[in-house]
C-alpha cells in the first residue's frame, strides 16, 4: 500500500508566533477529543513561539455557539472571559469545570486589567459527531459558513477546527487518541499552524 498523499504541505517560511496574540474559542461537547486538540492546539503555537500570556481560551456549550463567541472575542467584549493558556498548566480539566458559569465569571487577572493587543487569530475548535437526525447537518453547515463570514467580515483570521466525524473513532483519530494501533494524528496542531501562518500573512497585507 502506498502512503497517503493527505494533509498540509509545511508552510514556504519558518513561522514565529513571538509577536502573535491568538485566541482559542473551544466548544464543551464531546470533551475528551476537545481536550487533547486543545491541548494539541495549546502546545503547537507555543512551539511557534507564541507566548502563554498571549494565548486566551474561551468555552461555549457547542459548536453551534462557535460563531458569535468568535465574533464577539474578536470585537473585544468578551477578552475578559477567558483563561489564558498560562491556566493550562493545571490541565485542560481545569479549563472545563462543571459549572461553567463560575469559570467565567471568575477572569483571569492579567486579562481583566491590562489593555491588549487585538487578537491576530482566533481558533475556533469544535467536535460533531454524527447521530441518528439531521441535527449534525444542520450544525455543520451552519457553523462552517458562519465562522467563514466571521473572519470576512473581521478581517480577522478564523481557523476552522470543527471536526465533522461520522463516527467516534473518526473523532478520536483526528485528536491523536484513536483506540486501535493507529492514534491517529492531532489536527490541533495544523490549526495552530494555520493559525500563524495566517496571522502573519494577514499582518504584511494589512
Ligand atoms: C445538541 C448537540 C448535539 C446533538 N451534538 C453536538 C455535537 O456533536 N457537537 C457539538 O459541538 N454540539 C452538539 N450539540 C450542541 C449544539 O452545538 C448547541 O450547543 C445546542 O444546540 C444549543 O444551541
Amino acid at each position: 500500500m502506498t502512503d497517503s498523499i493527505k494533509g498540509p504541505a509545511p508552510a514556504p517560511a519558518k513561522l514565529d508566533g513571538s509577536s502573535l496574540r491568538i485566541a482559542i474559542v473551544h466548544s464543551r461537547w464531546n470533551k475528551t477529543v476537545i481536550d487533547a486538540l486543545v491541548a494539541g492546539t495549546v502546545n503547537k503555537l507555543k512551539e511557534t513561539g507564541v507566548k502563554e500570556s498571549n494565548i486566551v481560551v474561551q468555552s461555549v456549550p457547542g459548536s453551534f455557539e462557535l460563531p458569535l463567541a468568535c465574533s464577539k472575542v474578536i470585537s473585544g467584549s468578551h477578552v475578559q472571559a477567558g483563561a489564558t493558556a498560562t491556566d493550562l498548566l493545571g490541565g485542560i480539566s481545569s479549563l472545563m469545570s462543571p459549572n461553567p458559569t463560575s469559570r467565567t465569571s471568575t477572569p483571569a487577572p492579567q486579562v481583566a486589567s491590562m489593555p491588549h493587543q487585538p487578537f491576530d487569530a482566533v481558533i475556533a475548535i469544535g467536535v460533531l459527531i454524527k447521530g441518528s437526525t439531521m441535527h449534525f447537518e444542520y450544525i455543520c453547515e451552519s457553523v462552517s459558513h458562519a465562522l467563514m463570514r466571521v473572519q470576512l467580515d473581521t478581517g480577522v483570521p478564523v481557523i476552522f477546527g470543527v471536526l465533522t466525524a461520522l463516527t467516534d473513532d473518526q473523532a478520536l483519530e483526528r485528536a491523536g487518541i484513536g483506540r486501535g494501533a493507529n492514534k491517529g494524528h492531532n489536527h490541533g496542531e495544523d490549526w495552530a499552524l494555520a493559525a500563524v501562518e495566517m496571522a502573519s500573512h494577514t499582518r504584511k497585507w494589512a
